[in-house]
This record gives C-alpha cells, structure tokens and sequence, in this order.
C-alpha cells in the first residue's frame, strides 16, 4: 500500500459507452467497426433498434454517469476515516470521453495513482483485456501508476445482488401459477467469436462460474446458459444463441423462461432491445412466458462488489 497517504488516488470507470444522440449513431458505429463505416443498411439497422428503445434517450449514458456517481460516494464512505480520498473518472471504449481522455482527465488534476475497472464482471482478452490495453499505454505515457480489475465475476455481494433479482422474479412466476421447479433459468452474456476457447480466454468458464454460484444461493437446478447480440460476421460466435435457445426449449413443453443476463450491468441496448424486444417477441411466437431480471444498474451491493475490489487492489498493489 501507498505510504504517500494523503494522496488523491484516481478510479478509471471503464464501459462501453454509448451515442449521446441520434446523431452520433454513425461515428459511434465506425469506431465500433474500427473505422470502417457501416454500409446505409447497417446504419439503418441501429438506428431503428434505437428508435425501439428510446426514441432518442440514450439510457446506457444517463445509467453510466449514475454508476459512476455511486461508485465515488461508496469508495468515499469506506474511506471516510482514512487520509485518503479516490476520484472516479470515466473511460468509454467506444465514444467520449474515450479511455484515453479518461486518463489525461486524472493527469489533468495531478493524480499519479490510479485503478482501474470495467462495467464488466467477466475477463475477455477481446472485451475488458482490450479496455486495460488502451488505457496501460496512455497511462504510461502519462507517467502514471496503475493497476487493474481484471474480474469480479463471483464477488459474494454481486452474487447476493443477482441471486435477489432471480428471487424476486421467481416469486412472480410463482404468482402467476408457475411451479418454481418448471421455470427454466437462462444465464447470459455478449457472445464473442468461438475462437476465444481456443487462446484459453477465461470469458466463458467465469460465466459459468457466476451462473453457478447464482443457482446455488437461489436452491434453482432447472438452469442452463446461453449467449446472445452474436456479431453478424462470417466467423463462428459463441453459441447456442437465445433465439435457438428459446426454439430448443419450446420442443422440450418450457413454457417458462427466467432471463438472467449476468454478463451486462446496466440497462442498454443489448439488454433493452436483445432481450426485452427481439427475445420476447420470439417467446411470444413460441407460446411461452419469458420475464428479465432487472439489471444492477446503481444497486448498493453491485457498488459494494466494485468498491471492495478496488480498495483491495490498491491495498495490495499500488
Ligand atoms: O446501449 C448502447 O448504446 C451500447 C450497448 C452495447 C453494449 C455492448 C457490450 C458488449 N459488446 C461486446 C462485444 C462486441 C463485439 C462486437 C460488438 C458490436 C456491437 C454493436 C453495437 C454494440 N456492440 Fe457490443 N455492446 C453494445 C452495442 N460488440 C451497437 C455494433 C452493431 C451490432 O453488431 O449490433 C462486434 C464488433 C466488430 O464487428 O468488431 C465483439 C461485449 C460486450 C460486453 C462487455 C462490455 O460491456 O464491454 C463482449 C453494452
């Protein structure tokens, strides 16, 4: 731990981030497509998703500048007594402030000192291990000393957090007539191309495990996982997808479906559109009832499992 206790220590908030407006749909899009533009088509693609979901509110925006808030008061409740404070600074992958302008911000304000952590409770090298990529090498640039979150997937209180959404949506199955047992308990995440099993990337055995640790503090066996939001290029994505998923099940006389997408933390689009439009719109197709759970968004305890990792990190390396 740092002797130099006096010191403002800075937090690198990392997430994906999201267009502010309607307008910022193509640039968002092109950065996403690493420049490449996307084709009229795409474009209108997305922008209609968008429309479905917000009619020109970004949710995810508002949602990670909340989380971000939340973050700093619970860092600073815990530290209250000690002679140190940490300041939360943004860091987008995909639109500003950018990672990189995240972390001039921090150098900005003369903070030498800084951890950093993802929006994101599971290790990918194509998702959380490209954010930490960026911001190593403008903090080095910068000359300043960071360390990173690499996972949080089974910090006990993002699990208690998950374990008392599927509860409560479980109890209204249950008020509808539906026998606990009968319901069918999806976990899920982003998919990612299939070749990431191949470089021994840890993304789908750390699914596994929070899906795991969820089932068991709830007592639910009728559980499996699933992927979704696969992208639309040639190579193979990580399957089956919860479309497939959901035709599978209707086979098997489901006709109750839990939706527990643990890879995501807050309300956007892949979880507003991918789940609340195109995945229940094919449930209804298919005769079944599917109900979400509601995302952590700025619950205590998921701020509690980001902030207790952090001090952790900084106690041990920094
Ligand atoms: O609400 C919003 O405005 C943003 C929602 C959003 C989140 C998100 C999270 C993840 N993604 C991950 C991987 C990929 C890969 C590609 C990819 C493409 C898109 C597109 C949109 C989009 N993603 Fe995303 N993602 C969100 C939105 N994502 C929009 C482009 C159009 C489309 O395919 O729908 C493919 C990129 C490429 O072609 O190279 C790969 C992963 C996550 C979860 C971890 C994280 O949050 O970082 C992994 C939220």
């Amino acid at each position: 731990m740092s002797t130099k206790n006096s010191e403002k220590i800075g937090v690198l908030v990392m997430s994906y981030g999201t267009p502010v407006s309607m307008d910022e749909i193509e640039s968002y899009y092109t950065h996403i497509r690493r420049g490449n533009p996307p084709t009229p088509e795409q474009l209108q693609d997305l922008t209609d998703r968008y429309k479905a979901i917000v009619g020109g509110v970004f949710p995810l925006r508002k949602n990670t500048d909340d989380q971000v808030q939340a973050l700093q008061d619970a860092l600073n409740q815990k530290m209250s007594e000690a002679d140190i404070s940490f300041k939360c600074f943004q860091g987008l992958k995909h639109a500003p402030p950018f990672i990189e302008d995240g972390i001039s911000n921090m150098h900005a304000e003369g903070i030498t000192q800084a951890v950093g952590i993802v929006l994101a409770p599971h290790y990918s090298i194509m998702s959380v291990g490209s954010y930490i990529k960026r911001a190593e090498a403008r903090a080095k640039e910068l000359g300043i000393t960071m360390s990173f979150v690499h996972s949080y997937h089974l910090h006990p209180s993002l699990i208690e957090a998950l374990a008392i959404r599927v509860e409560s949506k479980l109890a209204l199955f249950a008020e509808a007539g539906a026998l606990r047992d009968d319901v069918k308990v999806l976990f899920g995440a982003h998919s990612l191309p299939a070749r990431i099993l191949e470089m021994g990337d840890p993304y789908q055995d750390q699914l596994l495990e929070t899906s795991k640790a969820v089932a068991e503090k709830v007592g639910i066996h009728n559980w499996q996982f699933t992927w979704q939001s696969a992208g639309r290029t040639a190579e193979p994505w990580l399957g089956p997808d919860i479309l497939e998923t959901l035709q599978e099940l209707s086979t098997e006389q489901v006709e109750d479906v839990l939706v527990a997408p643990v890879g995501f933390v807050s309300d956007h689009l892949e979880v507003l559109y991918d789940l609340d439009i195109e995945a229940k719109t094919v449930a209804k197709e298919l005769d079944m009832r599917l109900m979400r759970i509601d995302s952590l968004n700025t619950d205590p305890l998921y701020m509690e499992a980001l902030s207790d990792t952090i001090i952790k990190i900084w106690e041990k390396e920094l």
